[in-house]
């Protein structure tokens, strides 16, 4: 089973992007234990090159699952999130130096896509071992909600067997974003910790879809 995981570039005054860091860590871990093999890859926080980049990689290597990160420091849990809206709109320039304001990502698309990986089950993963973490509905109006909404309608309009989550990283503990202090406990383990979890419950998943479960 190939699982690809994508993190993004700091961005907006970020001294760095714990999505980065954790995908980073995870190119390093060991696969065999995680029961998968990894695609590892950290996108340019840019609408176009990002998703560019993305889709090229999993036309290329048809996995059964991608996996996206991205930080939201406002977030003080992991969120796990159910959908992706056809919409950007943040005054925060990508870093290509694009602003995006209230502008459809697919003219005439589908208002909303919904992940079609049973989430709450994901969630008790995390939550079995006491890792603070939440179903969200809204990722967001910025890149991570874009390329969600890219990989998500190209799986659709594909019509293949390939799932996508998008998850939201808490910010780690002292860095500041878009005038947004995050102070919460969180450290780059703890988030690979979770994400790793996260993994191993879309291993367990896909195989019971395909009847080698337990
Ligand atoms: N977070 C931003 C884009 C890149 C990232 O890590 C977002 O939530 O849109």
């Amino acid at each position: 089973m190939r699982i690809i995981v994508f993190g993004f570039e700091k961005f907006g005054g970020l001294s760095s992007n714990p999505s980065q860091l954790v995908v980073e860590e995870l190119a390093r871990e060991d696969q065999a234990a995680l029961g998968c093999q990894l695609i590892t890859c950290v996108l340019p926080t840019e609408y176009a090159a990002s998703v560019e980049k993305i889709n090229r990689l999993i036309s290329e290597n048809n996995p059964s699952i991608v996996l996206g990160l991205g930080v939201a420091s406002s977030r003080q849990t992991v969120c796990l999130e159910r959908f992706a809206l056809n919409i950007d709109d943040a005054v925060v320039k990508d870093n290509a130096g694009f602003v995006r304001v209230g502008e459809e990502i697919e003219p005439g698309g589908p208002e909303a896509l919904i992940t079609l990986i049973d989430l709450p089950s994901i969630l008790k993963s995390l939550t079995d071992q006491d890792i603070p973490a939440t179903i969200s509905n809204h990722a967001g109006t910025y890149v991570c909600n874009h390329v969600y909404y890219q990989v998500l309608r190209k799986l659709q309009v594909e019509n293949t067997k390939t799932g996508c989550v998008f998850v939201h990283l808490p910010g780690v503990g002292g860095q500041t974003t878009v005038g947004i202090n995050s102070e919460n406990r969180w450290g780059i383990p703890d988030l690979v910790k979770a994400i790793k979890l996260v993994i191993t419950g879309l291993v367990k998943l896909q195989d019971s879809e395909n009847g080698r479960g337990n």
